[in-house]
């Protein structure tokens, strides 16, 4: 122990001394260190990018309770309809600002985990999975984790480098906090679980971390851009979730088979089931006749110039420019992508989403933690958040 501590002080000297020269010393030096308290691996596995980040807000929160490291994993992307259909992962940082997280815990992504980490001190032949035991009653032998069955768990422990070498399995109680740990880290140094450790939609004691979740230079530089070139402020960014699987989802609705409370909606019915506010058919798939009522009141209200649409499919851009006599400006991104969309509508003056969707969410969450206002189709004035400090 006082050898390493004295090995840590000589390095610090070191780095003291060629910091002039090396800038990158510090953050080298600590990148190699391992985090004696452990570390939370998990796969992403639920979902596209909207449940992926409520799962990533709830999983921080989980690793803080533990004291352990977050190894924040790239972002799961599906391709079922373009050649090769294989998934792609992408790291965390391709579109965020990773060390944003460090305010409020440590983190590691978990690319830099593996390359630097994981070979010295979590080596092939040492690999635990950690899984529910009614999770692994579905295994041949009842005692295996499911960590690799089925896409995408296995194409991202592939991507990760990593095969499991034994399973720990867990009862009902779910982990303590670190005072005492049902997984002490000196015994069990890297917890790897085959799905997040957090609930879907997240919980709105965790709404708040989304300020952790701050844009790349890149994406912001090239949101700008975008906002520069294609609007004119004021505008309102629309998010139009109306595809063929959120029509499906939304039958669930009309059917009866659900409540209030259905995928994102506590975002504007409220967390509370007892005094959660009606979800209507509307608030989950918007028509033609709502999407230009909504989009007319907020441009009037907002003096807006232009209009962004961010859609799943169709923008009915054309419905929406005929409303304005063309005086208002209508753009959407072509070609979109996700994260460029979920910027551009988070820097509107005024936004629209649509309750249900956890999309829809990303950015309303990012807008409160700025002050900026938003909406929801067939709901103008949503309910607020119990605004008591959370953290
Ligand atoms: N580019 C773009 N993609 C979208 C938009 N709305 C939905 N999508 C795609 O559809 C996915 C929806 O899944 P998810 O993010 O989990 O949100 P949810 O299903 O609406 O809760 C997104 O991740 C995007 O890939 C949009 O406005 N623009
Ligand atoms: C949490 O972990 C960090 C890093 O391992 C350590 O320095 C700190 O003392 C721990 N905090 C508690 C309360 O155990
Ligand atoms: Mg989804």
């Amino acid at each position: 122990m006082a050898v390493k501590k004295q090995a840590c002080n000589v390095l610090t000297l070191v780095c003291l001394f060629f910091s002039v020269l090396l800038q990158n010393c510090r953050t080298f030096a600590e990148d190699l260190k391992w985090d004696d308290n452990g570390y939370v691996l998990y796969c992403p596995c639920m979902g596209r990018f909207g449940n992926q980040a409520d799962h990533l807000l709830g999983s921080l929160a989980f690793a803080k309770m533990l004291n352990r490291t977050l190894a924040v994993p790239p972002w799961i992307v599906y391709r079922h309809h373009t050649p090769p259909y294989t998934n792609i992962h992408v790291p965390y940082s391709e579109f965020f600002h990773l060390e944003a997280f460090f305010a409020y815990h440590r983190v590691i992504s978990l690319e830099d985990f593996m390359e630097k980490l994981a070979p010295k001190y979590w080596p092939s032949g040492q690999r635990k999975a950690y899984c529910f035991e009614t999770a692994a009653q579905r295994s041949v032998d009842k005692k295996t984790c499911p960590m690799k069955d089925g896409n995408p768990f296995g194409p991202f422990w592939d991507y990760v480098g990593v095969e499991f070498d034994e399973s720990v399995l867990f009862g009902g109680i779910y982990f303590s906090a670190y005072h005492q740990p049902q997984f002490p880290p000196s015994e069990h140094p890297v917890l790897a679980l085959p799905g997040a450790p957090a609930q879907f939609p997240v919980i709105e004691e965790h709404v708040g971390l989304q300020r952790y979740v701050v844009w790349s230079d890149k994406m912001i530089k090239e949101g700008e851009e975008h906002i520069a070139t294609l609007l004119t402020r004021p505008y309102v960014g629309i998010h139009l979730r109306i595809g063929i699987d959120w029509q499906n989802a939304c039958r669930m609705l009309k059917s009866g088979d659900t409540g209030p409370h259905f995928m994102a909606s506590p975002q504007c019915v409220g967390y509370n089931r007892q005094t959660a506010l009606p979800l209507t058919m509307t608030m989950c798939l918007p028509d033609l006749e709502e999407i230009r009522r909504a989009v007319k009141l907020w441009v009037k209200k907002t003096s807006s110039r232009s209009v962004f649409i961010a859609t799943d499919s169709e923008s009915h851009s054309r419905d929406i420019e005929r409303l304005f006599n063309s005086k208002v400006k209508v753009v959407n991104l072509q070609p979109d992508t996700a994260q460029m969309d979920l910027y551009i509508l988070g820097q509107a003056d005024h936004f629209i989403g649509n309750c249900v969707s956890s999309f829809s969410a990303f950015v309303k969450r990012e807008r409160d933690v700025n002050g900026l206002p938003s909406s929801f189709f067939g709901m103008d004035k949503p309910g607020k958040l119990n605004q008591k400090e959370e953290l």
